[in-house]
């Protein structure tokens, strides 16, 4: 190659993974100046043409503008409790919000907006418009309580908050600093509503470049003070030209549905942008129990559903009674699936789960498989546009049949907001997880633990999912967690918390009776030493056990 065509060759190259910010489309230049030094950036990988995106890139445009111009404006895009809204019904509330926030609040372009409500079409009508508008979405939880929503508040320094009327109570207590609060859901004379009577020309988006950052998701970690994660443009439209199109096949028609919130990114993805991407619908209800959902996937004839494992099991049990005829694909993640789940859901559905891991830094789902290329017991294979390996304590790759740390990389990673957690999670480019996985030969992916969950007994490491599993098969067991208490002989022992059917009675009887159960089953060296019967398991509102809640219980 002569040098004019080696530099023609490293332009294109360079303008692929954009190693240089390119112009900001914000007068607010908060998140870029506050994003991670580019020496602990992830590796980035475009090689999918799907994932070349043009350099000047607002999501919302490209997903709802769009959508409408290619003449989805009279499809059904949401579905709430108490509204249905097309995509140009969801494009004209949007723009009206949009204009709310930058005219009447006069909000300079990359302000972050907080946002706080349960999942339904006005809030997801909020986090669009916000993206829509410039601005940068920080969407929280509506458990999240006035102390942990002030320190989200103060790390990504609101400058506004969006918030359902009923839950604004935890908001009024917070200190923020003159930012207005503005409630919608309301009749208020100064709710968003009243607000948006104002204004019905249409808005033009933001010219954001792609690697603005449009959204700050912050981590449902169950310790310590929490992450914000940042992600661009380019990121919110690369998950959808991954999972969704790769290993699920959402289409036009489908009907999504699920439990996991708006600011949860399992959530924000599987029930909002993937949707909209594809010109589908979605069914956002809040406060979904494992019977409300059946009834609802039953009434709105959804195809494809998401949610958490425990969820599934609970389900299983009561799929019998509803139609479910409807649904074609269900997908499983934010903890590991256990056999036994996946078998009772199959058993009950005829559907074959479809498993992911995916995280809040990696913005959704990296690795999953579905139909014919599901192996049980295993998470799948990267997804599309992702690379994983397992890594070993010194970062060197390690084969099949070995269990290390998780490493993956693809077009979307880690880059937190201002802390020096980056260091942990990025390592040479790649983003560790925090998860304990195994390889096999043919490039399958099995989840172990979480690192920091691994139980050390006598010597052996001793992963709690796997006699989790083991205990779910028993007939009495309806939900479990395993943990590593401390022990003067041992180092730790396997203590397992059991959530018990109805119709089985806690007894001693029934302790060895399980004790025996795992020993026929796994190693058994690793059966619970010790067995705790509950009434139910702590969990966080992403569906997620709170081991250290278990390990911290010495009643
Ligand atoms: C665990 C899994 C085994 C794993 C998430 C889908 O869960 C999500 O994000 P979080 O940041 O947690 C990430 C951690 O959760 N995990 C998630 N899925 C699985 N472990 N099997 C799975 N299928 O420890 C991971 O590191 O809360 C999930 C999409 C978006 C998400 N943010």
């Amino acid at each position: 190659m002569n040098d004019a065509a080696t530099a023609a060759a490293t332009a294109t190259a360079a303008a692929v993974s954009s190693p240089e910010p390119t112009r900001s489309g914000y007068a607010d230049g908060f998140a870029r100046a506050n994003l991670p030094p580019r020496e602990l950036w992830p590796d980035f990988l475009f090689d999918l043409p799907e994932l070349r995106y043009p350099e000047r890139l607002n999501c919302v445009a490209e997903l709802l503008d769009k959508g409408v111009e290619r003449g989805w404006g009279e499809r059904t895009a949401l579905t709430g409790a108490r509204e249905t809204l097309s995509y140009a019904a969801l494009l004209a509330r949007v723009d009206r919000i949009a204009h709310v926030l930058r005219q009447d609040l006069g909000l300079a372009t990359g302000s972050r907006v907080l946002l706080r409500g349960a999942n339904c079409p006005m809030m997801a009508a909020c986090i669009l418009a916000v993206i829509k508008a410039g601005c940068i979405a920080v969407p929280t939880m509506p458990l999240l309580r006035a102390r942990e929503l002030g320190a989200i508040a103060a790390k990504a320094r609101v400058n506004a908050v969006l918030c359902a009327a009923s839950l604004c109570g935890e908001i009024e207590a917070l200190e923020l600093g003159g930012a207005p609060l503005v409630c919608f859901d309301s009749e208020q004379p100064h709710g968003l509503e009243a607000r948006m009577t104002a204004y019905d020309e249409p808005f033009a988006a933001c010219d954001s470049a792609a690697d603005d950052v449009c959204l700050i998701s912050f981590t449902s970690g169950t310790t310590g003070i929490p992450k914000g994660t940042m992600h661009f443009h380019r990121d919110v439209l690369a998950i959808c030209d991954c999972f969704p199109r790769h290993t699920l096949g959402a289409k036009i028609d489908d009907v999504f549905i699920g439990t996991p919130p708006l600011a949860f990114t399992f959530g924000l993805g599987g029930l909002l942008l993937f949707p909209l991407r594809v010109g589908a619908r979605a069914v956002l209800i809040e406060k979904l129990t494992p019977e409300t959902l059946l009834a609802a996937i039953e009434q709105h004839r959804a195809t494809v559903c998401f949610t958490a494992p425990t969820f599934y099991r609970q389900m299983a049990t009561l799929a019998p009674q509803f139609d479910l005829s409807s649904l074609s694909r269900t997908v499983s993640a934010g903890e590991a699936l256990p056999v036994a789940t996946r078998e009772a859901w199959q058993a009950a559905t005829g559907l074959a789960m479809i498993d992911g891991i995916g995280a809040t830094e990696m913005l959704h789902i990296f690795i999953s498989a579905a139909g014919d290329a599901v192996r049980p017991g295993a998470t799948g294979k990267p997804v599309p546009g992702y690379v994983a390996c397992i890594l070993d304590e010194a970062g060197g790759q390690v084969g099949p049949g070995v269990i290390g740390r998780l490493a993956v990389k693809g077009p979307t990673g880690c880059r937190y907001l201002d802390d020096p957690r980056q260091r942990d999670y990025v390592r040479d480019g790649w983003n560790l997880t925090g998860d304990a996985y195994e390889m096999d030969a043919d490039g399958y992916f099995y989840y172990r633990s979480r690192l920091d969950d691994m139980i050390i007994s006598a010597g052996y490491n001793i992963a709690g999912a796997e006699v989790e599993e083991a205990l779910l098969r028993h007939p009495a067991v309806a939900e479990c967690g395993v943990v590593g208490r401390a022990d003067p002989e041992r180092g730790q022992v396997v203590e397992a918390h059991v959530v018990l059917r109805p119709g089985h009675a806690a007894s001693s009887e029934l302790v060895q009776a399980l004790q025996e159960f795992v020993k026929q089953q796994i190693a058994p060296y690793k059966y619970p030493r010790a067995v705790r019967f509950r009434e139910q398991l702590p969990r966080t509102e992403t569906g997620k056990l709170q081991r250290f809640k278990l390990r911290a219980d010495t009643a």
